[in-house]
């Protein structure tokens, strides 16, 4: 079966930021990641997704967009783009721009000029009320406080449901849905490969605009009335014309409506990300509180995805990004068996169907930073948090305990590429911390280390291309389903089949299975993160974070 490039290729994430300043201005730019793409031949991705770097006052990191159709300064200029894009395509990569469709900075022209009220942009913004102390519903903002903002000039609120500096766009609007494909387009001549939809299932918005009495308002927003009509739209009018592969960032999601998003007819987008699976530090669903993760919860989660998205749509697989902590930290150890740990969860992942995604430093073990100060934070949502937590009565050292374990800059400080000063990502002050364990984890070290973390995810990405297996086999739980520690699943295609078994825990675990009851009497160790695998009395004794692949055509 002829597989599309992103069928059985890995997509890596930059973000830019933090990537690889090249100028000491102590951010990371376009050249920077120009000089590092040799590092991502050698890992062997496919692609690489660049979260946003259009001219942005930067309140939300880029994803507050003044200007869709230039550089920010900060990375660089539009020459040092097409160079980027061309320097990746002679490595065989691809690019993958990240596209904020749902909503603009408040310093883009458009918002400037929505502000008044007879202007012809007025209607490209959503805008409700007519009286200053009267919020329209009781929808929150994402960010924490009310998602409406007034305007003096429009004299009414408009809605956000980030930022207050991040308008939502009015897709009602078919004029703003011309302008936002024209924007696609401009970048799909500059030779881009695919783009990355952020949030692109809040863009359709109930238009009664009703209070939500039990909760946030993201019922009324959320795989809105007409969103698979506009995905339909983007997809006859830019994406299939141009070729271009898209990943949709879905918000608190379903995987019936995923199941229509990513369909295999390739009607709306190319696959989906979901965040359930990341919810499982999230008791009863709230983000900000110090939790350890259910990994009950996890296997069920992804095994439910597994089996609804199969045949039908595609799934993206991934534990980190820009938004989320450090995989290893967060689902793994931070200890002297980090190593294995990072392995583990590489392989638990990647033996799964759907694209994986490699979010920056995730493929040398990245871990948390470990900050314990306020001043070290710099993500809007962190410190919106940091005030509310504190307002509601949490103490600072509760705050900040929960902060370290949820906060999105523990995905956010900079690639540690060697044990030079700023771990070699920039010669000046960088624009958050160097996570303090730069010295022994870091790409220069992961590199000299054949055992590395580093080396078993080239081994994962060579696999998914040699085995047709990870890309269309069929998934299985088996038992123990009740293990929280034990996670084992069997992907099948045409006669070739492969178990995955993983220890999640960081002790050794003597189970009751064997060869006969596992079914690989005549399987090989197709990878392992150990150098063997340990049989005692003919039962399987699986070593702290230990992954097995046993393979068998
Ligand atoms: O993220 C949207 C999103 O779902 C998460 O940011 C989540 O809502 C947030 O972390 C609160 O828990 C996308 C981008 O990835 C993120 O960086 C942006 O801040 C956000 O959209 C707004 O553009």
């Amino acid at each position: 079966m002829s597989l599309a490039w992103w069928q059985n290729g890995v997509i890596y994430q930059i973000y830019p930021k933090s990537f690889k300043d090249s100028t000491g201005s102590g951010t990371g730019d376009l050249q920077g990641i120009i000089s590092k793409l040799d590092y991502l031949h050698k890992l062997g991705i496919d692609a690489i997704w660049l979260t946003p770097i259009y001219v942005s006052p930067q309140v939300d990191n880029g994803y507050d967009i003044a200007d869709y159709m230039q550089i920010d300064p900060a990375y660089g200029t539009l020459e040092d783009f097409k160079e980027l894009v061309s320097q990746a395509h002679e490595r065989n990569i691809r690019i993958i721009m990240d596209m904020v469709l749902n909503h603009t900075s408040t310093e883009h022209p458009w918002f400037k000029q929505a502000q008044d009220p007879s202007s012809p942009y007025h209607n490209y913004y959503i805008w409700r009320g007519d009286q200053k102390k009267l919020v329209p519903n009781n929808w929150q903002s994402k960010f924490g406080g009310s998602a409406w903002k007034w305007s003096s000039k429009a004299k009414s609120h408009y809605l956000h449901l980030f930022a207050p500096e991040q308008a939502d766009l009015n897709w009602e609007n078919p004029q703003v849905r011309e302008q936002l494909y024209k924007i696609i387009a401009f970048w799909a001549d500059l030779g881009i490969d695919g783009v990355r939809l952020d949030v692109i299932n809040l863009i359709s918005k109930d238009q009664i605009f009703p209070d939500d009495p039990l909760a946030d308002g993201r019922k009324f927003y959320t795989d809105g009335p007409r969103v698979h009509e506009y995905l339909k739209e983007l997809n006859q009018k830019v994406l299939k014309p141009y070729g271009l592969m898209s990943v949709g960032e879905m918000s608190s999601t379903t995987v019936e409506h995923c199941q229509q998003y990513a369909n295999l007819k390739g009607t709306e987008l190319s696959m989906v990300f979901n965040f359930h699976h990341l919810k499982i530090d999230y008791p009863n669903g709230e983000k900000w509180t110090y939790a350890r993760p259910d990994f009950l919860e996890l296997k069920r989660i992804l095994g439910h995805w597994q089996l609804n998205m199969h045949n039908r749509a595609w799934n993206a697989l991934f534990w980190c990004n820009h938004d989320q902590p450090r995989v290893v930290s967060r689902l793994g150890t931070d200890n002297t068996l980090r190593p294995q740990a990072a392995k583990m969860l590489a392989m638990a992942l990647h033996g799964l169907q759907g694209t994986p995604y490699i979010y920056q430093g995730e493929e040398i073990g990245m871990t948390n930073p470990g900050f314990s100060d306020i001043s070290q934070y710099r993500d809007v949502e962190s410190l919106n948090m940091y005030n509310i937590l504190l307002e509601q009565g949490k103490s600072e050292k509760q705050v900040l305990q929960i902060l370290a374990q949820k906060s999105r800059d523990n995905g956010r400080t900079p690639m540690q590429w060697d044990n030079t000063p700023h771990a070699g990502f920039t010669t000046g002050e960088p624009w958050i911390e160097v996570a303090p364990n730069y010295r022994s984890i870091n790409v220069e070290r992961e590199l000299l280390n054949p055992n590395s973390v580093f080396y078993t995810y080239q081994t994962l990405i060579a696999l998914r291309k040699e085995y047709e297996i990870f890309a269309l086999g069929d998934y299985r739980d088996l038992e123990p389903l009740n293990d929280e520690d034990l996670w084992i699943y069997k992907r099948s295609y045409q006669e070739q089949s492969l178990l995955v078994i993983v220890n999640f825990s960081g002790q050794v675990l003597e189970t009751s299975l064997t060869r006969e009851s596992l079914g690989i009497s005549d399987a090989t160790v197709l990878l392992n993160n150990y150098s063997d695998v340990h049989w005692q009395n003919r039962r399987l004794i699986l070593q702290p974070y230990q992954a097995i692949y046993f393979f068998q055509a």
